[in-house]
């Protein structure tokens, strides 16, 4: 068997590469160890930045995005009592973001891989890559039915995300690692209730950060801070609503608790291992970086990565190697980016266990000076939305 790019992971990044390198006339083969059911309830991220947005409906995969999705021109950020709206639209020339959930983009590019007839193997077992350092690297599976293949690639993509066995591949000795864990998780719930705001409340309080999103105009995505070896069966729902209501409390202002559809804890990273290509294998998304989810990045920059390595598998496929001499460069750049922005706003917005009161008192004076200097806003505003700029989704 062969193909022309072996790609590991049916995430957002595996799922958008393939279907990028159809629209360059480039074929692809996916696989992935969970099933399609697993791949599209999986619930992540929520908020895309404007340029993958454009990106998706530049790639033709944006049509239930345009009608389903919801746009915001903004955020609000809560602190000592009080809720400041942050204007992106305002700030950033018109720049917005939309909160359409990673299912419903991992949903639609499934849909539109197979009706393209792209080939996904879901249930894999064993999967292996080797022969990186040659032109004809091999991509190793089982599939759902026992058979073992070895398929011939001209590239292997590595979108297995942050456990997967592609970033391992690379010999250690040829990769950089830099790591923070932070003192704290996020408990995340799914309700069936409508939304209590009209945007997005990234809320700082004495008790911990908690964070107020939505799905849809009815269903409400919700986190709390919590210590990173938090119980969850210490949390009925009872107590996740009435914390959520003491951490978001404002007067005249009202948070509806409703039916808990899920919860899960996340602990919380920043990852970056580089460089994110060896020989013929490149990584993209969580599987070169993890950041924590308070700049709402990680899917975005899973998007980044492979708007950037599909031109590039293209042009190598055609003997010119430029672009993916440089790809790893490319997307670090807007990775490291992404870093800093999310590691300022988590330690902005979380409590540390066991700060001292130079670090509470800091923590207010910086949240007060981005609600209220229009220079220190743009900043997140700009890094909200999406900066820099991603390449064109069209060939
Ligand atoms: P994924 O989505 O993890 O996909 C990797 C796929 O690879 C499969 N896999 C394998 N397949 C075959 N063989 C193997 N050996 C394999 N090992 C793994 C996995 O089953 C999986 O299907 O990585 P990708 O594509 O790089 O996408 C990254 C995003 O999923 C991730 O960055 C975001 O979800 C992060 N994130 C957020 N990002 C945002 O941009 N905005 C947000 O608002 C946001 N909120 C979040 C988040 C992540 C969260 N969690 C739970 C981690 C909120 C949460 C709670
Ligand atoms: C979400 O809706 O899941 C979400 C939104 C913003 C974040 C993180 C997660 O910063």
């Amino acid at each position: 068997m062969r193909t022309q790019v072996g790609i590991v992971g049916a995430g957002p990044a595996g799922l958008l590469l393939s279907h990028l390198l159809a629209l360059r006339g480039i074929d692809s083969l996916v696989v992935e160890d969970r099933s399609r059911a697993y791949c599209e309830a999986r619930q992540r991220a929520g908020v895309l930045e404007h340029g993958s947005v454009r990106l998706l409906r530049e790639a033709g995969v944006g049509e239930r995005l345009d009608r389903q999705g919801l746009e915001h021109g903004g955020i609000y950020l809560q602190f000592d009592g009080e809720r400041h709206h942050i204007d992106f639209r305002d700030l950033t020339g018109g720049r917005t973001v939309t909160v359409y959930a990673q299912t419903e983009v991992v949903k639609d590019l499934i849909a539109r891989r197979l009706a393209d007839g792209g080939a996904i193997e879901f249930e894999v077992t064993d999967t292996a890559v080797f022969g990186l350092e040659t032109e004809r690297p091999v991509l190793g599976y089982t599939s759902a039915d026992g058979t073992r293949h070895e398929v011939e690639c001209d590239v292997i993509a590595g979108c297995d995300g942050f456990h997967g066995i592609c970033r391992p591949a690379i010999p250690a000795s040829l990769r950089t690692v830099t790591e923070r864990e932070y003192p704290y998780a996020w408990l995340g719930i799914l309700a069936d209730v409508p939304p209590s705001t009209d945007e997005l409340i990234y809320a700082h309080h004495a008790r911990g950060f908690a964070l107020h999103s939505l799905r849809t105009p009815t269903v409400s995505r919700l986190y709390l801070q919590v210590s990173p070896d938090e119980d969850l069966a210490s949390w009925p729902d009872e107590r996740i609503w009435e914390e959520l209501a003491i951490r978001f409390a404002l007067p005249g202002w009202e948070l509806k608790a409703g039916p808990v559809l899920e919860k899960g804890i996340t602990p919380m990273r920043s990852f970056v291992s580089e460089p994110m290509r060896y020989g013929r294998l490149f990584l993209a998304g969580d599987a070169s970086h993890i950041v924590p989810p308070t700049g709402a990045k990680g899917l975005n920059l899973a998007l980044a990565d492979v708007a950037v390595l599909a031109p590039a598998i293209g042009a190598l496929l055609r003997g010119d190697e430029r672009l993916a001499d440089a790809y790893s460069a490319t997307c670090l750049a807007r990775v490291w980016r992404a870093t800093h922005f999310s590691w300022w706003m988590t330690t902005m917005l979380h409590r540390t266990p066991g700060a001292d009161a130079m670090e509470a008192k800091l923590q207010l004076s910086q949240l007060r000076y981005v609600a209220t200097s229009r220079a220190a806003a743009t900043s997140l505003a700009e890094n909200y939305t999406g900066y820099p700029d991603l390449p064109a989704g069209r060939p």
